[in-house]
Formats: structure tokens, C-alpha cells, sequence
């Protein structure tokens, strides 16, 4: 036990305890190898940093990483909460006001209505970096109008009293042609972070992708999934090899039915919303570095946990993660035609035609876009049965989801929509999000003249159109999209 007394005393850079659910921790040596820097912990230095703890770090970050006599116990003497802002930011009051105010889950008819929910009641660093895409936000954009520049060719009186859109993913049965797809931090949305996507998950038979960069700890998400559900990981290869042996191996020994290895991310895209959000809320601590010569500035969350990441990642490598692992391995992050043919050579089971839902590569091209090039090309060949080809990216609507499948694609990744389904209504939004898919899928198959996934093909759309890049002027997205700012002028 230890008092908040002596606890307080420690808040100097050659000695640091800071408080993490109510127990006091030594965090003097760890400070100099802390990923997100050293001020954000001098910030709480003496004090109780739970709050900005919880969404970046899962709750075995510490038995992980810290030696256990630096764990020094219970804290008595009150909650030790640092009096962080004196005054509340006018927009803050708004958005807290607009939380009381949220439309009923009723009310919610498509994926972007969860995205116009979520902007105006999300906490401002938690919007930002879930919304943020990589530079102008060109491509973030492009990944959804992409989508509509194709076209259907349906086909009429076809019996299709009963329609089935089952499918099979990497060996896994799924009652949708779509996945939850890794994003990071949870727990910047909800406070149970990825758990809600798990079990929701689990009550409509969706395939979760796992992150590495999860919120929870990677066996609390897979403790919280149903006996019989499936699930992916989603890996960054940390520089040290060991640290990814022992994850990956890990993964498979928790029953993981794919390795979803990301090769599209050696160095973090420039996410300014989130960088510029991370701005505004330390602007304090900025101020006092400007003071005292010490430039550290905030590089928004993503970046500030980004270092580990193996910049040396390469094909060579595809052996040694064979080597490791039965799981079936896909590529996520595959731009071009090259390097999909690289990798079926390679003998990897799949791929992921994604630029990172815009947030890595700016002018990179949709997946889908992508998607359309590269299965002729397959079909040519005759190597459509080689490689489970997936893409992701600016889907929102079921039609989005059958117009990749008739292009070839195996399933399709949603990741955002689901994260702003969750932190917005939690448990029930994410399952209102798959039952607003699920019923948009039965009716459009049904439109389309279709009973089952595999009647569709490339003779359903017509893609003509999908190269004229242009601004389709999507109403509802062009209400959620938040533009990009700029810099504030110093209050008067
Ligand atoms: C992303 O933010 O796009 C991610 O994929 C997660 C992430 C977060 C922080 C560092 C690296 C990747």
C-alpha cells in the first residue's frame, strides 16, 4: 500500500510513479523506452493517468513490461485524479450535450447515419483518429465514390423466393460475404473496445479480424468469443522477430484461422485530423515545450505507437513466416498487379486489395479498382483458384459488397462503420450494422436476379465508368465527411 501523498512526491523525470487503476507503478526506468514518448507520462508524473492510459495500452501492458518490483501497490488516500483542464472547451459542452441528445437506434436506417451519429458525439481524439485518412484525404475519399462509378446489370424473372449470401473465407463459414477488419484502439470508441465487435460477432456470425494494436489484450478479445466462432489476427511484424514468433505463434495456438500479415504500413501515413486533434489537446503541454527548447510534439496517437514496426519487412520473409505458422497467411495491403502475382508465386493463401481505408499511400487506387484489373488478369492465367483475393475500403452499402463479389472478390473488409456503430450504441449498433447489411444484401440479390454469391460475375456490372475518377456528390457522405481544418489563430 502506498499513500497519494507519497505517490505526488514522485513526479520528477529521475523519479516517476504515476497511478493506473487505483495501484501506484515506478515508471522511472521504463520512461526513456516508453513508444509514445516520454511527456505524455510526465503529464501524470505523481498522478493518476488512467483515463489516457485504458485506450492505448491492453491491461497486460504492464505485467508485460514492467519489472514487478516497480509494481508498488494499492493507493489509499482518495482517487489521485490530476485536475486536468480547468475550463471546458465550448465544443466539448456541445458535444456532451448532443451525447444526451442521440437519435434512438430506430432512427438509424444506413452505415453513414452510425458515422453522423458518431461525429458529432464522439471525444474529439477518438473521431479524429478514426476518421483521419493520410494527407489531403484524396484517397480516403476515392475509396468510396470508387464504388459508385460501377453500375449493375441485373437480370429479371428469376425465382428468388429464396436467397442465400453464405459464404466461405479461408476455410471459414460465414453468414456474410464481409469481415470486421482490424482497426486499432477500441477503446478510443468504447470502453469494453474490441470486445463489442467480438461479440457481436458471435451473435450474427461475422468473421472479426484481430489487431495487433487492439485497445483490449489480444486473449480477452479471443476469451470473448463464442466456442465456435472464428476469428483472424491481423499482425505487424515488430523488428524484434523474436516478439512476432511468439504472437504469431500464440495466434495459432488460440485457434486463429488466418495471419493477415499488414505489408502496407513500414512507416505510418500523416494522419493530420488526428495529428491536429492531438495538437489542440496538448496545446498546454506544447506551450511549455516551445518554453523550455524542447520540441517532442504530439504526432497524434497513431504515430506516437508506430515505432516498433519492422521498416525491413520483405518477400524474403514469407519463408520464415511459413516456417512458423500453418495458419493460412494473407498479404493485407497488395496495390498492384505485380505484386499480387508475386504473392500467389509465393504460395500465400490470399490478399487484401487495400490502401489502408486511405490512411497510409495518398494516390494509391481503391481496392476495388484494383480488383477489377487484377481478375481478368487471373482468369487469363488460369490462377482464380490459387489465391483468396479480399478487398476493403469505403464500403458502406450491400451494393458495394455484391459489386466486389462479381468482380472476383472472396469478401469484402468493413472496418470504420463498425467502429462507429460501437462507439456510438455499442453491442446493439454493431449488431443493427449487420442486420442493415444483411437486409440490404437479401434485397439487392433479389434485384439483381440472384440467389446465391457464386451466380454472380463480372457480367453484372458495368464498369466502363470506374476509371473517369471524379466526385460522384454522395449526399450522405458529403454530410459525414468532416473537412480537413486549418491551423487555429491564439484567442484574444
Ligand atoms: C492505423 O492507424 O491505420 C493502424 O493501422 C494502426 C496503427 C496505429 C499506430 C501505429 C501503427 C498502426
Amino acid at each position: 500500500m502506498v499513500s497519494i501523498q507519497e505517490v505526488a512526491k514522485h513526479n520528477k523525470k529521475n523519479d516517476v510513479w504515476v497511478i493506473i487503476h487505483g495501484k501506484a507503478y515506478d515508471v522511472t526506468e521504463f520512461l526513456p523506452s516508453h513508444p509514445g514518448g516520454t511527456k505524455i507520462i510526465m503529464r501524470y508524473a505523481g498522478a493518476d493517468c488512467t483515463k489516457k492510459f485504458d485506450p492505448v495500452h491492453p491491461p497486460d501492458t504492464l505485467d508485460k513490461y514492467l519489472p514487478k518490483d516497480k509494481h508498488l501497490g494499492e493507493v489509499t488516500g482518495g482517487l489521485g485524479i490530476k485536475e486536468e483542464e480547468k475550463t471546458i472547451d465550448p465544443n466539448e459542452l456541445k458535444r456532451l450535450d448532443m451525447v444526451k441528445r442521440m437519435p434512438p437506434l430506430h432512427q438509424i436506417y444506413n452505415l453513414m447515419d452510425f458515422e453522423y451519429v458518431a461525429r458529432h458525439t464522439m471525444e474529439a481524439n477518438g473521431w479524429a483518429y478514426y476518421s483521419s485518412g493520410c494527407d489531403d484525404e484524396i484517397t480516403l475519399r476515392e475509396n468510396h465514390y470508387a464504388y459508385q462509378r460501377i453500375y449493375f446489370i441485373p437480370r429479371i424473372l428469376v425465382n428468388v423466393t429464396n436467397v442465400d449470401f453464405t459464404t466461405t473465407m479461408l476455410g471459414c463459414k460465414s453468414s456474410v460475404p464481409f469481415y470486421v477488419t482490424a482497426t486499432a484502439l477500441g477503446k478510443l470508441g468504447h470502453q469494453d473496445g474490441e470486445k463489442v465487435l467480438t461479440r457481436s460477432c458471435g451473435s450474427h456470425g461475422v468473421i472479426q479480424m484481430i489487431p495487433t494494436l487492439a485497445s483490449c489484450s489480444f486473449d480477452e478479445i479471443v476469451d470473448a468469443a463464442l466456442p465456435d466462432q472464428d476469428q483472424w489476427f491481423q499482425l505487424y511484424v515488430n523488428s524484434n522477430r523474436k516478439v512476432t514468433e511468439k504472437l504469431v505463434r500464440h495466434a495459432e495456438a488460440r485457434g486463429m484461422k488466418g495471419l493477415f500479415i499488414t505489408v502496407d504500413a513500414p512507416q505510418l501515413g500523416r494522419r493530420e485530423k488526428d495529428m491536429r486533434s492531438k495538437y489542440l489537446a496538448d496545446a498546454a503541454e506544447v506551450q511549455d515545450e516551445e518554453n523550455d527548447g524542447e520540441i517532442d510534439r504530439s504526432q497524434g496517437a497513431a504515430r506516437a505507437i508506430s515505432s516498433f514496426i519492422d521498416t525491413g519487412l520483405c518477400w524474403e520473409d514469407l519463408k520464415w513466416f511459413r516456417s512458423i505458422t500453418n495458419m493460412p497467411i494473407v498479404l493485407k495491403g497488395v496495390l498492384s498487379t505485380e505484386d499480387a502475382l508475386k504473392a500467389i508465386s509465393c504460395g500465400v493463401q490470399g490478399i487484401v486489395l487495400s490502401n489502408h481505408g486511405g490512411r497510409q499511400l495518398e494516390f494509391s487506387r481503391s481496392g476495388i479498382e484494383i480488383l477489377a484489373d487484377l481478375m481478368p488478369i487471373l482468369h487469363k492465367r488460369g490462377l482464380t483458384d490459387k489465391i483468396e483475393v479480399f478487398v476493403d475500403g469505403g464500403v458502406r452499402r450491400a451494393t458495394d459488397i455484391l459489386k466486389a463479389i462479381a468482380l472476383g472478390a472472396k469478401g469484402v473488409g468493413i472496418g470504420r462503420p463498425f467502429l462507429y456503430a460501437m462507439s456510438t450504441y455499442g453491442d446493439n449498433g454493431v449488431k443493427k450494422a449487420f442486420q442493415i447489411l444483411k437486409d440490404e444484401l437479401l434485397m439487392n440479390m433479389r434485384l439483381l436476379g440472384v440467389t446465391s454469391l457464386d451466380q454472380l460475375n463480372e457480367d453484372y456490372v458495368d464498369t466502363r465508368g470506374l476509371l473517369n475518377r471524379f466526385n460522384a456528390g454522395d449526399e450522405l457522405f458529403h454530410k459525414v465527411y468532416e473537412p480537413l481544418d486549418n491551423p487555429k489563430f491564439k484567442p484574444k
